[in-house]
């Protein structure tokens, strides 16, 4: 049987614009009133008033970690001035969530920026840097006995944003064209590649932001990267590294010196000499297109391990978008099946965070159903769902 490290965690995550509702302040919320082709996230599922329900059910099903997202757009609501009823309010959240027996893991950016940023320039502005800077000490203050901080979630699905951003800007006047940077055409043909400029920027504010987090708390410190789990077709091996670089190595060669990398990913997908081959339509293709591929967690620690010379691992995100939830099921057995194979290995996993705790809003769409809990968009009456008791289950037993 897998040995597990004392103290692996068990948990699923959020992230603030897809659960909280009335994000008004960020560059999203603005974005999705302007593009046609986007959803509403509107109240989306109320968790920042029904955050104590949510964690609450995570808990009495068995989990013992729960990782959510402090929203920038509130803590500082135009430049420099400070929210403390806000940061009250995330104080408490980190209170409620250690109250009910959850590891908090707190991440401080999850693609959202405050509108006032985003039109300052945003992350290529001059000013990124000390602007995320002046964030992350103010949050500081409320991270006592937080063990976990995530900087940021995604820098390289972030980078592919800032890119569509700079496509899709009012002063295009291309605006209206917004698409969902994870579902609409993400699958077919393929998200565009990331800026490496500005992939390394991010990294910049990374640093910038772990030695702050270093300084005043007692956290461990990482960012969390999108891995596509990409694999060579024969003879394809050195156009593998190449789009492998760009999509993924640079983000982990940032973060040596972390505590721990976050590993999010949920399918895997071929490089032929053309670059990334579009996932293949399948019977079990899954709602955001991606194809059915609970392997790839496997080829994405071993690699991640490999590349950062023994970075511990954190899985922030694994999951699946379905409606049916024994899919659910069967596709987390068999990622969890390749997990423990990894761990067995050698691999160094401090945890398991299951994307996502609730059905919520997926960047433009409410289709996509990733959640363990599904939740009703008029009533917000939370529905868990058998993954839910599932998972839990496998947390109390700590094997499958
Ligand atoms: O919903 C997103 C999340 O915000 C970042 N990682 C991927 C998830 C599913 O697309």
């Amino acid at each position: 049987m897998t040995e597990l490290v004392p103290g692996f965690l068990w948990g699923a995550s959020t992230a603030p614009h897809q659960v909280e509702g009335n994000n008004l302040n960020s560059d999203f919320w603005a974005r999705e009133h302007l593009a046609p082709g986007l959803e509403l996230s509107g109240d989306a599922c109320d968790s920042y008033h029904r955050y104590a329900e949510d964690m609450r059910l995570l808990a009495d099903a068995g989990l013992t970690a729960y990782r959510f997202g402090i929203e920038w757009a509130r803590i500082e609501p135009a430049p420099g001035e400070i929210s403390r009823a806000e940061l009250a309010h995330y104080r408490r959240m980190i209170e409620t969530a250690r109250d009910l027996g959850l590891e908090p893991v707190v991440t401080l950016h999850h693609f959202t920026n405050p509108n006032w940023f985003a039109q300052e320039g945003g992350w290529t502005s001059d000013r990124a840097i000390e602007r995320f800077q002046t964030y992350v000490q103010a949050v500081t203050g409320i991270l006592d006995g937080v063990k976990w901080v995530c900087t940021m979630n995604e820098p390289n699905m972030l980078a592919v944003m800032v890119t569509m951003g700079r496509q899709y800007s009012a002063d295009s006047g291309d605006a209206k064209k917004w698409m969902s940077p994870t579902v609409d055409g993400a699958a077919r043909p393929v998200i565009p590649d990331p800026d490496p400029e500005v992939g390394r920027r991010l990294g910049e504010a990374h640093h910038a932001v772990r030695d702050i987090l270093k300084k005043h708390t007692d956290a461990a410190v990482g960012w969390t990267v999108a891995c596509p789990a990409l694999t060579a077709t024969p003879g394809n091996e050195e156009k593998l590294k190449e789009v492998r670089y760009v999509r993924e190595d640079l983000y982990l060669d940032a973060a040596l010196g972390d505590d721990f990398i976050g590993v999010q990913v949920y399918s895997s997908q071929a490089v032929d000499e053309n670059g990334v081959v579009p996932h293949p339509l399948g019977p079990d293709t899954t709602l955001t297109g991606t194809a059915y591929r609970p392997d790839g967690i496997g080829t994405s620690v071993r690699h991640v391990w490999e590349r950062t010379g023994g970075v511990p691992v954190l899985i922030t995100e694994n999951g699946i978008a379905t409606a049916d939830d024994e899919q659910r099921i069967r596709y987390t057995t068999e990622a969890l099946g390749h997990l423990f194979a990894a761990i067995d290995d050698g691999v160094d996993v401090r945890g398991y965070l299951h994307w996502s705790a609730l059905d919520n809003y997926e960047w433009g769409h409410w289709g996509p159903t990733f959640g363990l809990i599904a939740v009703d968009r008029e009533t917000f009456e939370r529905q868990p769902k058998p993954s839910l008791a599932w998972l839990g289950e496998v947390a109390r037993c700590g094997h499958l």
